[in-house]
């Protein structure tokens, strides 16, 4: 990575002069542990940062220094008796699998720094940890950190979809990942590891769940007829072992996205009906031989009777008996499956259908079969209501999917920071155990977990957009610890990625807290309703541009109204959410006025509580939308000297597409809503649709 490129993890020279001198002190020697795969990465890490930040190589002892001024010393205590002799065994015991503790300590009369855990993983994200520290300047001199991520799965979905090169839904370039030249590695394989790493992510399902849907076609006609599937055939297994290894380092297991019919498309059964004694012995050769590959293997993820995914219902069977079937043959080797609920089915409204589906089923999944919901329960819009299936399902284990990458939220040109919709989520109280069960309380747990879908590429900055490199940060590090502000996550990334200047940390952050309303607002006028985008072929104007007209059902918009009935009297979606909730989103005067329009169908001049009119509101935000991102376009254009020129330009320029992306959305929806109602807008901004 190059020091433009290198995302957070930039280590420039430290010139406060009193605290180099404290981190020389106590990091230019190293005593690291020197048995496992990680071991090797951290040492790999000490060996970039240190020089970079410090002006010197660190010194690697074998055994513990006795003359150097002090030393940095990272291993568990089995690993070496110094840690063992320094840091009392209680305070480590309690440290979950993947916490870690960070300590100064005196040892031999040496000020020395500890970094423990009691697994290497661990070791592996309180290095991360202590160089961030270092990275933004915090002083060493007297640390006692004590870190137990929140979940203990917190995964990333890549997308990609192998042989083509593409990721769907993917703005960041193309995939990184090389398929056709596997087994070989490319530097980039670890430098996204460590990407991960450095922010708590331990799984990586490696292929798009859509296995059987053929992307764009590969530059390379040979490969064209290669589908996401096919990784589960024998030869393409092995060649995975590499890539598997790199990620294996920094404390990252693999999991691939299978195709439910498998046993048909890899295997040679005419059949893949779960109930099926060939069909479940062939999962159990096929995990079998994974696993001997793979001894870290985490798992499968399904995406299954969706979107043209086949599925149990492909046989008469449920979603359970899907599920259990592939999990059976995971569980002697400890693995799980990852089944999605992201479902459509027989319901006009497309929100039912997920709780419709998965609710009766609670209680009969597998105990390693965990289900990935989605955070809303349509898909990734700006702004939904959290998805009824949070706090419905008290018997099964449970995982949320958000989206990293931007797919409504402007893809790879506007800056949309997703931290602040994802803290409201986490934060939403599904009363599903009474007041105070929040979204964030029922994820915990060996068999739950988070889920982001990713917004990595083949671009030289990664994710295609500057600013989008935050989404990527905040996701690891909310899934690392949701309690965690969305101030401080973004100061962190802000400082270790832009530097000490505070007046460019604080434009970026203003930039970043703000961007997300504005989407909301120029996107679809801000009263809760969604999915206006265009639905074209072409995969970059896909859920991009708007298209009001295409998808009338999402909004509802009709002469005498807006929004879509949810309730007992519509479609009765408002019914999956126990009390109180359903009540307050039931009833129109209680509803939050920003999902309004998604639970209910209201007169375009009906009167919200300030006296406005619906109509009128949805014209105010979708004009506040762009004028808001014209404002944060001059702040950013007011660093121009003050951050690196090439990052400036690139965000200025993606700045400039979006205000004039924002314009057309704004002109598109206020002219719809302009038509359909036949009410103008009181201050005489918006222009009829001739
Ligand atoms: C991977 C939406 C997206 C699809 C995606 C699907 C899913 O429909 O537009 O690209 O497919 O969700 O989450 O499975």
């Amino acid at each position: 990575m190059n020091q433009y490129d290198d995302c957070w993890l930039r280590y420039e020279r430290v010139t406060e002069n009193d605290r180099l001198e404290s981190y020389r002190r106590r990091c230019r020697h190293a005593y690291v542990a020197e048995k496992a795969p990680e071991h090797g990465a951290i040492r790999d890490e000490l060996r970039r940062a240190l020089p970079d930040l410090l002006g010197t190589e660190p010194h690697f002892w074998q055994h513990p220094p006795t003359t150097a001024d002090g030393f940095l010393a990272i291993g568990t205590p089995e690993d070496m008796t110094m840690i063992a002799d320094s840091v009392p065994a209680d305070d480590i015991a309690e440290l979950s699998s993947g916490g870690y503790l960070i300590r100064s300590v005196t040892w031999n009369g040496l000020d020395c720094l500890v970094v423990t855990a009691t697994t290497d993983r661990g070791l592996v994200y309180g290095t991360f940890h202590l160089l961030r520290l270092l990275n933004v300047r915090e002083s060493i001199g007297d640390l006692e950190v004590r870190q137990d991520p929140a979940y203990e799965n917190r995964l990333l979905n890549q997308w990609d979809t192998p042989f083509h090169r593409s990721v769907e839904r993917g703005y960041g370039g193309e995939s990184i990942f090389d398929w056709e030249r596997l087994p070989d590695l490319r530097t980039r394989y670890e430098d996204y590891a460590r990407l991960l790493a450095s922010v708590g992510i331990n799984g990586i399902v490696l292929n798009n769940v859509n296995t059987t849907k053929p992307a764009r076609a590969s530059a390379n006609a040979a490969f064209d007829e290669f589908e996401g599937w096919q990784l589960l055939e024998s030869r393409r297994l092995e060649d995975l072992t590499g890539l598997a290894s790199v990620f294996r380092r920094y404390g990252i297991r693999p999991y691939l996205s299978v195709n439910f019919a498998s046993p048909m498309l890899v295997g040679d059964l005419d059949t893949a009906d779960p109930l099926d004694k060939d069909v479940q012995a062939w999962w159990r050769r096929k995990a079998d031989e994974v696993y001997d590959l793979l001894p870290d293997f985490g798992g499968f993820l399904v995406k299954a009777d969706s979107e043209g995914q086949p599925g149990p219902y492909d046989y008469g069977r449920d979603h359970v008996t899907g599920a259990n079937a592939i999990a059976q043959a995971l569980k002697p080797h400890g693995g799980r499956v990852w089944w999605r609920a992201f479902v459509y089915g027989s319901h006009e409204d497309r929100a039912v259908q997920a709780y419709d589906t998965f609710e009766p089923l609670d209680g009969d999944f597998a105990d390693n079969v965990t289900v990935q919901i989605k955070n809303g329960p349509i898909d990734f819009q700006p702004r939904e209501p959290v998805s009824p299936l949070f706090g419905a399902l008290s018997e099964t284990a449970i995982g949320m999917e958000l989206q990293i990458t931007q797919e409504y939220t402007g893809q790879g040109v506007h800056a949309t920071y997703h931290l602040p919709m994802w803290k409201e989520v986490f934060e939403f109280d599904t009363h599903a155990d009474g007041a105070g069960t929040p979204v964030k309380s029922l994820l915990r747990g060996d068999e739950q977990g988070i889920v982001g879908v990713g917004n990595v590429g083949e671009d030289y900055n990664w994710t295609g957009h500057y600013l989008a490199q935050a989404n990527l940060y905040a996701f690891g590090r909310a899934a690392w610890s949701p309690d965690l502000s969305v101030e401080t996550v973004t100061d962190e990334w802000v400082r270790q990625t832009f530097g000490a200047d505070e007046t460019v940390g604080d434009v970026i952050k203003d930039i970043l807290r703000r961007s997300w309303e504005a989407c909301i607002d120029y996107e679809t006028g801000g009263l809760g309703l969604l999915h206006m985008m265009h639905n074209g072929e072409e995969h970059l104007e896909n859920h991009y541009y708007p298209s009001p007209e295409e998808w009338p059902g999402y909004h509802g918009a009709s002469e005498d109204g807006i929004g879509v009935d949810r309730t007992e009297s519509g479609s009765g979606y408002v019914a999956q959410y126990p009390e109180p909730i359903a009540d307050r989103y039931g009833s129109v005067e209680r509803c939050p006025e920003e999902l309004l329009l998604f639970f209910h169908h209201l007169p375009w001049d009906h009167e919200l509580e300030d006296g406005t009119t619906v109509v009128q509101r949805l014209y105010d935000n979708c004009f506040a939308g762009v004028d808001e991102v014209k404002r944060l376009r001059e702040r950013w254009h007011a660093l121009e000297g003050r951050v690196d020129e090439r990052r400036h330009r690139h965000v200025a320029e993606r700045f400039d597409e979006q205000v004039s992306n924002a314009q057309r959305w704004r002109d598109a929806l206020t002219a719809y809503f302009r038509e359909y109602s036949g009410i103008p807008d009181e201050r005489g901004r918006v222009r009829r649709d001739e």
